[in-house]
C-alpha cells in the first residue's frame, strides 16, 4: 500500500507498541529499569523506529507520534517494583516544543500507580540541538515535575562535555560505538575513563550501552561503570528479561 496511507493508519489506530530492554546495576545485579523501544506493525514499511520517526518528522506530525509512543510505552510496561524506571526515547526536535509531555503522561502514570520519577526521558546527542536555551528550559521544566533525564548516545554525537554538564542530566548513556571491543582499544578506554571522572564529579549515573561480549563487560566493571545494557544482558523484548546473575560477579 501507499506509505502515506500506511502511516496514517498507524497513527489513527495507534498500531505501535514497545519492546523493553533491561538496564542492570553492576553493584548487585538488580534491574534499574527498562528502555522502551518503539515498533510499528510487523512486516510494514514502518516496523523500525528509524523509519517511523523520520517519516513523522517530515510529515510534520512528530509530536502526535511521540505522544502515542509515550502512551504505548507506559501502558505496555511491566513494573515489578515501584522504584523501577522506564526509559523513553524522545526526539531532540521535541525539545524545541514547549508543549512537550502534556498532562496525559501524568494521567497514564497515575492509572498505573506510577510517578514522574519512574520516567527517564532519553535525549540523543546525535542530532545537535538547535536552540539550546529552549531545550534547557524545557528539560528543567520536566525535571521540576519529577521526571528524570538521560543523555543518550554520549560520545558519538556533537555535544561537548560542557553542553552535557549544562543540561544537568541524571544519567549519561555511553554510546555502543565506545563499548564495542573496548578491551582492545586504548583510545576507547581513555574516553570512557573521562566520562567516569566527569560523571563522578557531577553526581551523574553512567549507563554503558550495547554490551555484547563478556570481555567488554569485564572491562567496564573494572572501570567503575554503574549500569549496563546490551544483548549480553538482555534483548529488547515483550517479556520481562531474566538477568543471569553470573554477569555481575565478573
Ligand atoms: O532498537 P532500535 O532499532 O529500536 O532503535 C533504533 C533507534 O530508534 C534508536 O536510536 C532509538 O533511540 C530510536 N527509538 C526507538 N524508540 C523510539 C521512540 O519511541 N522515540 C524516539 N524518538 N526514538 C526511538
Ligand atoms: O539510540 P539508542 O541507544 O536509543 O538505540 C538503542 C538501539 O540499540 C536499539 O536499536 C536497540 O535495539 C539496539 N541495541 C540494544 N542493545 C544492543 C547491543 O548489545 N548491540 C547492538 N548492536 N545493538 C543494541
Ligand atoms: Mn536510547
Ligand atoms: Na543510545
Amino acid at each position: 500500500a501507499d506509505p502515506k496511507e500506511q502511516f496514517l493508519d498507524i497513527l489513527q489506530r495507534k498500531l505501535i507498541h514497545s519492546v523493553y530492554q533491561p538496564i542492570v546495576s553492576l553493584k548487585d545485579g538488580s534491574v534499574l529499569g527498562y528502555e522502551a523501544l518503539t515498533r510499528g506493525p510487523e512486516n510494514s514499511l514502518f516496523q523500525s523506529p528509524m523509519k517511523l520517526f523520520p517519516y513523522a518528522e517530515k510529515a510534520g506530525v512528530l509530536y502526535s507520534l511521540e505522544k502515542i509512543a509515550r502512551e504505548m510505552a507506559i501502558k505496555g510496561a511491566f513494573f515489578t517494583q515501584t522504584n523501577e524506571m522506564l526509559f523513553i526515547n524522545i526526539s531532540a526536535a521535541i525539545l524545541q516544543d514547549p508543549y512537550f509531555a502534556p498532562g496525559n503522561t501524568l494521567d497514564l502514570l497515575q492509572e498505573r500507580g506510577l510517578q514522574p520519577g519512574n520516567i527517564v526521558f532519553e535525549i540523543t546527542e546525535r542530532s545537535s540541538i538547535e536552540d539550546f536555551t529552549t531545550a534547557k528550559r524545557v528539560l528543567d521544566h520536566y525535571r521540576a515535575q519529577g521526571y528524570r533525564i538521560a543523555i543518550d548516545d554520549a560520545g558519538a554525537g556533537y555535544s561537548s562535555l560542557q553542553a552535557i554538564a549544562e543540561l544537568n542530566p541524571d544519567f549519561i548513556k555511553i554510546d555502543r560505538s565506545l563499548v564495542n571491543n573496548i578491551h582492545l582499544h586504548k583510545n576507547k578506554e581513555y574516553i570512557v575513563e573521562t566520562f567516569v571522572t566527569f560523571a563522578d564529579k557531577l553526581n551523574i549515573s553512567l549507563i554503558a550501552e550495547g554490551i555484547e561480549l563478556k570481555e567488554e563487560l569485564q572491562q567496564l566493571t573494572r572501570m567503575g561503570i554503574h549500569y549496563v545494557q546490551g544483548y549480553l544482558l538482555g534483548m529488547p523484548s515483550l517479556e520481562k528479561a531474566e538477568i543471569d546473575p553470573q554477569w555481575v560477579e565478573l
